[in-house]
């Protein structure tokens, strides 16, 4: 099983559409392994985005990103990390396909709801940046929620 991070950014949150997203992502079939809200300091959210801190829309990017809480959540199921990106659409929410996340809940390149890892090798740098080891929980409900 693989494990992706998620981050539901300001806007989806400013918009009350939080409760919607997790929604979307449990009925596509993924299982919720970790979730917080949090409000990372803006020198976390350099760090986080570091990889573009040469391009053009970094400093908006960290401006946008550092104006209210985010949601972090773990999501877990076979190949979660390629899963989750299709089923998040384009950056932009403008050219985003129909019915993605994106499509449904963002409004531009950059309020764009959500961020989701683009390869293994992030989802596992991503998921220890925001979440310690004893934050990520393996259970199994089927066992008991059906008694
Ligand atoms: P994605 O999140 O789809 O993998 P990246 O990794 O290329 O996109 O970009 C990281 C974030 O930077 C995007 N989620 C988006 O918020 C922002 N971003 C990317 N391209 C642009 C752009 N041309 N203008 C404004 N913001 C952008």
């Amino acid at each position: 099983m693989e494990k992706t991070l998620v981050i539901i950014k300001p806007d989806a949150v400013g918009k009350k559409a939080v409760g919607n997203i997790i929604t979307a992502f449990d009925d596509f079939g993924l299982k919720l392994a970790a979730l917080k809200m949090i409000k990372p300091s803006r020198n976390v959210i350099e760090q986080f985005y570091s990889i573009h801190k040469e391009k053009p829309f970094f400093q908006p990017l960290v401006e946008f990103m550092d104006c209210a809480p985010i949601v972090v959540c773990v999501w877990e199921s076979e190949n979660a990390v390629s899963k989750v990106r299709n089923f998040i659409g384009a950056t932009d929410s403008q050219k985003a396909d129909k019915g993605t996340i994106r499509n449904l809940f963002g409004t531009n390149n950059r309020k764009n709801a959500v961020h989701a890892s683009d390869s293994l090798e992030n989802a596992e740098k991503e998921i220890s940046f925001f979440f310690k080891p004893e934050e990520i929980l393996n259970y199994n409900y089927d066992a008991w929620i059906s008694k």
